[in-house]
Parts: structure tokens; sequence; C-alpha cells
């Protein structure tokens, strides 16, 4: 397969504790290149999908690597070394390489504290990769720019030279590019770089050491030409998508910004650009160039608006502190002048900061026009300046329970820092929140054979083969929920047990449900420990819901039901529900019992744990146990699903289509629960809609929703005759169909897959669903004006776009 006497190496870049999954890394796709040049070929493992680890060890060695190569950051550390230890112990012979920044920066605190890694690349990895696959691990001293394990030692070779063409302004295209050579997808997602490094010396900062205080450049021509494959092989789907340009500093040389803003206006090349750089170098003639270029959205790195700070940290040159922060001013109005989203970066916590400071940034940013502010708590990082000298600041850092990266000890508490309401952080916790309802309202998409999600109810003793057999069920990165009710420090110890037990643990929400009796609402706790932002979660009865409130809604008693009824009903006129979407409330715990598909724990992606037993949802009762195969327990929830069908005789019941069957309606018995649902049957295609809603909910909060839920209602889409002419194919019972403002859009209840449909394929849809027969179908189609011709051939193109979507009978 691999046409070279060199070692095959296998590339990986795992996410960091958060929910992404293994994609390309643009660093390891410039190796890679660079490797091919010398007629070496390699490979990545990337994938879409979240697997267990099992599957990713086995999609990793299918390559038949001899070595695994791995990204590593602080943040995906723990993902790197559980990798790591598991290829190993697959396969013994294989050498575990890593490089990246913390191989860069921690190359000993990693190899000693994780006996699996051979070999960490320190810095530039395009030459150092080439001479080891050349070379193989027989003579790794004569190796520059690496870290290896000699018996019981460390050993650090020199530091490599950075490559460059010697040729200015080309110094990187001796590198040949990732998009080029076809290695890295031009799809947008891994950004693009138009050169490393930056010539700054900000203490904080590890990037600008990683390149040694230097900046290369690609030249203008190769970054074109890697813009123009981009723009014939991708598409953005929304006003997010965006080509991240991953320059450190991006205008760190104005002139050849312009220039290349300029070819890139010149070459008519249209792509959504997003970018950051630095106010001191940046112009009016700049900005206006990258808007006509096609930058969308920028940032400026602002740190801190204290001149204190700015200098402490160096930052800015000695004196120029307050021209610095007038620049910021005079940019951010520019840009915001020339339509683009606007942002500024701020660290809170950096050395000669205290509360003073911190409130003299938030009322700077108060004062600018932007669209949105970072505000980042300082990460000390190995390899800075300030690592060194943090002591002398009242900072400090130390381990954290996995290691990297590591807590920190601010001078100051900057939690007590107030968030103003633009702040990034804001909207990344008003995410948290909302994710944390889904999953307890078992609003999550489904699964195969693995489970996403993990509920604790109360944490289990497990042993070794429970956390195996955790391992082996739970994908990478794995949501849990830890409503265990415990102090914020047993949860960290539960989060702690795991991630040491080797389960791949990425986002943590616990509820702090100890704080409840002293001081009132839960919070939910963002963990990992280095991120534990506090968030309240009071649950309130529905039946206290106040229009647009968001937040968790119970349903549990028969007040609530009929408030939610009620709810419904003044949206609905005529058999339409009307609905404005900022309308939509928050989120209610149970919905699922409240919808109309089936009671999703039967196909369930949540695993809930009762210490060592496993129930089916947050309200259910054992059906299985630590150990027992995902088969099984699924065959026991469907089992139990068809006793209770039979006990109350779903079979004959008039709501039998429109109903969850929810197995364990606690506090609710059978027999209330199946009153409530006969007597309030529209109750479940609202709370479906809410479910859908509640996922694109942010994109479209301005719009109308409108949906039929009464058969006598007038059609939204079809206004042709009613009857007449050969039956077409049947739409699904369980398929929704959707107008939001006027757009149409369909989904199968119980999926939270929406499609978007164009106007003629909504008509089209509406009409099936309408029983409406072929030929009125047909001419109805063609009073827009198109050929019966045409539109006999969308009815049948529509039939096998249907059929594909699944809403067929
Ligand atoms: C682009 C980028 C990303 C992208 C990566 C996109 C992609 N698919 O390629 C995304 C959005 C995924 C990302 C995410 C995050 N990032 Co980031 N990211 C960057 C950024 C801006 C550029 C990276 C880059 O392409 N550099 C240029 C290339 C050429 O250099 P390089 O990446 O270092 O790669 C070279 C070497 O490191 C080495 N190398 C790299 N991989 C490998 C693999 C092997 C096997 C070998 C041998 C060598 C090797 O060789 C490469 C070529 O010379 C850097 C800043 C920087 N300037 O590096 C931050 C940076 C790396 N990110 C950082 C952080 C903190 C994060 C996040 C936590 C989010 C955040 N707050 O920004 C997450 C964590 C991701 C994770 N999985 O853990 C930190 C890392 C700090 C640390 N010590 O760990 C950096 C340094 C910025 C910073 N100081 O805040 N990031
Ligand atoms: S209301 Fe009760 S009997 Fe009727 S379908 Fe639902 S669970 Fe079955
Ligand atoms: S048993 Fe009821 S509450 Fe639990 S997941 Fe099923 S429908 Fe929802």
């Amino acid at each position: 397969m691999y046409h070279c006497d060199c070692m095959h190496m296998t590339f990986v870049f795992p996410p960091a504790l958060a929910e992404d999954t293994i994609v390309h890394h643009l660093g390891a796709g410039y190796i890679r290149a660079y490797l091919q040049k010398h007629g070496i070929e390699t490979s990545q493992f990337a994938t879409l999908k979240k697997m267990t680890i099992p599957e990713i060890v086995a999609g990793i060695l299918k390559y038949n690597p001899e070595i695994v190569g791995f990204t590593c950051y602080d943040t995906n550390y723990a993902f790197v070394r559980l990798l790591a230890k598991m290829v190993k112990k697959k396969d013994p012979n294989l050498k575990v390489v890593l490089g990246g920044p913390t191989a860069t920066f921690s190359d000993k605190e990693v190899m000693n504290h994780t006996p699996e890694f051979d070999l960490c690349v320190v810095g530039e990895g395009e030459q150092t990769v080439l001479e080891l696959l050349q070379k193989g691990f027989s003579d790794l001293e004569s190796i520059k720019g690496i870290t290896f394990r000699d018996g019981n030692k460390l050993i650090s070779t020199e530091r490599r030279p950075l490559l460059s063409s010697g040729v200015k302004g080309k110094e990187l295209d001796i590198i040949p590019s990732p998009y080029l050579t076809g290695l890295v997808p031009p799809d947008g997602t891994a950004g693009i770089l138009t050169a490393r490094g930056c010539v700054y010396r900000c203490t904080y900062c590890n990037f600008a050491i990683m390149f040694s205080h230097t900046i290369r450049h690609h030249s203008i021509e190769r970054v074109v030409a890697e813009l123009k494959l981009m723009e014939e092989h991708w598409k953005p789907t929304s006003a997010m998508d965006m080509v991240i340009v991953n320059d450190d500093t991006f205008s760190l040389d104005v002139d050849r910004a312009k220039a290349l803003c300029q070819k890139i206006i010149d070459e008519g090349i249209h792509l959504p650009f997003l970018l950051e750089t630095r106010v001191d170098h940046c112009d009016k003639e700049l900005i206006e160039l990258m808007r006509d270029a096609g930058v969308k959205a920028i940032n400026f790195g602002l740190e801190s608006a204290s001149c204190k700070v700015l200098r402490t940290v160096k930052k800015v040159a000695l004196y120029k502190e307050n021209e610095f922060l007038e620049q910021v001013r005079s940019c951010v109005q520019w840009a915001k002048e020339a339509g683009m989203s606007v942002s500024v970066s701020v660290i809170f916590g950096l050395p000669g900061e205290g509360p003073e400071e911190a409130k003299e940034t938030l009322n700077f940013i108060r004062e600018l026009d932007v669209d949105e502010y970072a505000s980042n708590f300082l990460q000390i990082c190995a390899g800075t300046e300030l690592f060194s000298t943090r002591r002398e600041y009242g900072l400090d850092v130390y381990p954290s329970s996995f290691f990297l990266p590591y807590l920190i000890q601010h001078a100051y508490d900057v939690w007590k820092i107030p968030l103003l309401p633009k702040a990034h952080l804001e909207k990344g916790m008003a995410q948290w929140k909302r994710t944390y309802c889904w999953m307890i309202s078992y609003e999550v998409d489904k699964t195969e054979n693995s489970f996403e999600f993990l509920m604790l109810k109360k944490m289990p003793e497990i042993d070794e083969e429970g956390f195996t057999w955790l391992q082996n069920t739970c994908v990478l990165p794995l949501s849990v929920v830890d409503i265990t009710g415990t102090a914020k420090e047993e949860g960290v110890n539960h989060l702690e047990s795991l991630i040491s037990g080797g389960v791949p643990v990425g986002p943590y929400y616990m509820v702090e449900r100890e704080r409840e009796k002293e001081k009132g609402n839960p919070r939910l706790l963002y963990l990992p420990q280095f991120v534990q932002l506090p968030i309240e979660v009071p649950e309130t009865p529905f039946h206290r819901y106040e229009k647009g409130a968001e937040g968790l809604f119970t349903c549990e008693e028969v007040q609530d039901v009929e408030a939610l009824d009620s709810f419904v009903g003044t949206y609905v006129q005529d058999g339409i529900l009307t609905f404005p979407v900022q309308d939509v409330p928050g989120t209610l715990v149970g919905a699922c019992r409240w919808g109309e598909s089936v009671c999703p724990a039967v196909s369930g992606s949540i695993l809930v744990l009762d210490g060592e037993k496993v129930l089916p949802c947050y309200y259910g009762e054992e059906v299985g146990a630590i150990g027992d195969s995902i088969q099984n327990l699924r065959e026991n929830v469907k089992t139990l699903l068809r006793e209770k069908e039979k006990e109350r005789d779903c079979q004959n019941c008039h709501v039998k289509r429109e109903c969850s069957r929810c197995l364990f309606p606690h506090p609710f018995t059978d027999a209330e629960f199946c009153k409530l649902k006969r007597e309030y049957p529209d109750l479940s295609k609202l709370i479906t809609v809410m479910k859908w809603l509640h996922r694109f909910y942010q994109d479209t909060s301005e719009a109308t929703l409108k949906m039929r839920v009464d058969k006598k209602a007038p059609p939204l889409f079809y206004q042709g005759e009613l009857s007449g002419g050969s039956p077409l194919p049947k739409v699904r019972h369980d398929v929704r169909l959707l107008s939001l403002d006027g757009r149409g859009a369909a989904f199968v209840t119980g999926e939270f897959q929406p499609y978007w449909l164009g106007s003629a394929l909504a008509v089209i849809l509406e009409a099936f669903q309408l029983g409406i027969g072929k030929e009125s179908l047909i001419s109805h189609l063609c009073e827009s004006g198109v050929s019966k011709e045409k539109a006999s051939k969308a009815v049948s193109d529509a039939v096998s776009i249907f059929g594909k979507m699944g809403f067929l009978e």
C-alpha cells in the first residue's frame, strides 16, 4: 500500500474535553504534505462520527501504522493519553509520537506522566518527522527537535532551526499546501494560514514562542490558489460558516495584508472570512479592503484596558498604551462601519490586574460598539515568560486532576467579575444550560450501539471490569450529567474517577444541589475543574410559567398539563397553530412523555446509572446492571414497553398514534397518565414542535411558525383543487410540515433532523399529506407557469426525495 521503506505513520487530532469530533489538523496536514514531497505517504484518522474507544482504535489501526502521531494540546491531553494507552495495548510494538503545543512546552512532564508516549516532537514538525521516518528509532540522538526516552532517562536534543525557503515573503512555500495536495479537505473547517508566527513578546502567549518570535509567510499566489480550491469545493451553508484565518497576527505586515486582500478582490474570490489581528497593525484602508475581500467577522486583541496591565504583560511598547487603546476604539469603529461583526478579546486575571483594573476593562468595553467580547480567564501556559515569573504577581499553577491544563491560582477571584451581555462566555453558558436541559429531558439524538450521554443518579462503585464496560459502550467525548446531588468537591471526584478509569468523559454537567438547601437555586457547574462556571438551574412548575421565561419547567401536576394545554390553545386559531418563535418556553423536564414519539428510552442514547443499576431514564426503574450488553438493555426496555402496551390496551386507544406510551410517568400513575394524554391530545404536537425548535432557536428567534393541528384546517402551502386524480404516495403520520415565515420545513417526530423544503416541495408534501389526487396536484403546479411535463417530473422527483428523507409510508 505504501511505496516507501520508511515506517508508516497515522496522524490523529483528538478533540478537547468538549463536544467536537476527531478532525484533520492543519499543522499535521503540513507535515504530511512535506513528507509526501519527499516520497513518503502517511495517513490521517478523522471522523465526524462519535465513536467508542475500541471503534477509534480499530479505525486508527486499519491504516496499519507503525507510528501513531497525536497532535496534543493541553485541553485534549486526557484523550491523547487514553488513546495512546489503548493503541499500545492492542499493538505494543507501535510507537506513539506527540506533536503540537503540549509536546513542545510540556514534553518532559507528559512523557513522565504517560509511559506509553515514546517521543515528543518539539516545535515545528516537518523536517523532524521526515528524519524520524527516514532514520527510524535507532539513531534518535542525531535528530534535532525531539525529546525521547532512553531507559529511565529523558533526552532532549538541540532545538531545530525553522524551515525557510530564504525568499522574503515566500519563506513557507517550501512546505507544500495540505489543501492543494488533497491531504486536508478544502471545506473551510480547518481554516487557512497565510503566515506562521508573531514577533511580539506578550508574556502570557505561547504561540509566538512556538516559532521563536519570527514571522514567515506563504506567497500571496499560494494563498490565493488554496482559496480558489476552497471556493470550488465548499459552499457555506449558514452565516456561521466562515474560513478562519489562523494567523496569529494577520496584518503584522500591513502592506502585505493589503496586497493579499486586493488579490482576493481582483481574482473575484467570494468566501466569507473570520480573522483576528492587532489594532496597532491596522488602518481604515486595510479594513475597507478586508471588507471587499469578504471578511465578515474580525477580532481585535485587547487583553486589558488598563495601561498598567498592558505594560506588565508587554503587549504594547512602553508609553504607547493610551495610543493603543485609542487604536482599539478606531479599529472597532471602522470595522463596524464596514459592516463586519466585531469582537475584542480580553483576558481577566493577567499579572498586575486586580478588581479595579478589571473594572477599567469592563468600562472600556461598555463604551465600544462591539458585537461581542471574548472574556477569557488567564491560563498560564508552560513555555511562556509568565510561567517563570508568575509568583511575582501572586499567581501560580498546580496540576489539575487530569494533569493538564494547569489549574491557575489567580491573584484575586476572577470568577466574581461580572459578565456584560455581549460576553461570548454568556453565550457559552446559555448553550451549556440548554444542552443540560436537553439531556435531562431526553431531547437528544439516538445512537445505535453506544451511549453519547451518561446520567449519574448515584455514583456506582466501579471495578476494572465496570470501567472497561463503560469504555466499550460510551463514545468519545461522552457528555455526563451528574445529578447525584452532591457538593462540588464530590462531583469533581466522580469526574476524576471516571477519567482515571479510562472513561472518555468530555463535557461534565454537574448539578450542585447541596447549595439549594442553604442558598436557594441549584447551580449547574460545567466541569472539568479548570472551567467550573456556575449557572442557575431552578425547575419551575409549568403552571407558573410566564411568557418568554427561559429555563427548566416541570410538568408533574395536573395543573401543569392544564396550563400547557391552555398555553397551546392561545396560539391556535382555525386549526392552525401560529407561534412566534421567541415565545417558545424553555425546556420541559420529561418532555419526552408529553410528546408524540414513542418513549426515547426504547432506543435511547442516554445511559442512566443509579449506583450499579442501569435505568432507562431519569424517572425509571432498573432494567439491567453495569456489564450488561446494550442489546440486552434495549431488549429489556422493549419488553417493558410491550408489557405496558398490553396492560394499558394501547391497541384500542384513540390516541395511540400520538402517544409516547411513557414507561415511567412518575409521579402520575399509569391510569392518570393515560387519562391526561387522552384529554389533551393536541399537547403532544406542540411538545414535538417545541423540542425541534429548541435546536435552531437562536438563528430564527424572530420567525413565526405555522402548523396545522386540525385535519380540517386550511392548507399552508397547497392552494389548488382538493380532489381529483390517481392516488399519490402516503406520508407517514409522524411527519410534521411547518412554515417558518413562509419557508417550508419538515421533520419526523422523535428525530432532530429538520429538512428545509423549497416552495414546490412544500406544496407537494402538503398535497401528499392532504391525500390530493395526482392530476389535481399537477394542474396546481402548472398554475405557476411550469409545463405539465415539468410538473409531473417535479412530483416524481419529490417521491424519491421524500423516500430518502424517510417521509413516506
Ligand atoms: C487553528 C487553531 C485551532 C483549530 C485547529 C484547526 C485545525 N483543524 O487545524 C481548532 C479550532 C480546532 C483549535 C481548537 C483549540 N485550540 Co487552538 N489553535 C489554533 C491556532 C490558532 C493555530 C494552529 C495552527 O494551525 N498553527 C500553525 C501550524 C503550522 O503550527 P502547529 O499547529 O503548531 O503545528 C506544528 C507543530 O505543532 C507540529 N505538530 C502539530 N501536530 C503534530 C502532530 C504530530 C504527530 C507531530 C509529530 C507534530 C505536530 O508540527 C506542525 C507543523 O510544523 C493555535 C495558535 C498557534 N499559532 O499555533 C491555537 C492553539 C494551538 N490553540 C489553543 C487552544 C487552547 C485551543 C482550544 C482549547 C480552544 C481555544 N481556546 O482556542 C481548542 C482545543 C482543541 C483540542 N482538540 O484540544 C492553544 C493551545 C495551548 C496549549 N498549550 O495547549 C493555542 C496555542 C492558542 C493559544 N495560546 O491559546 N485550535
Ligand atoms: S394514552 Fe395510554 S393507552 Fe393510550 S396509547 Fe398512550 S399509553 Fe397507550
Ligand atoms: S419513560 Fe417516560 S419520562 Fe422516561 S424516557 Fe420514556 S417517555 Fe420519557
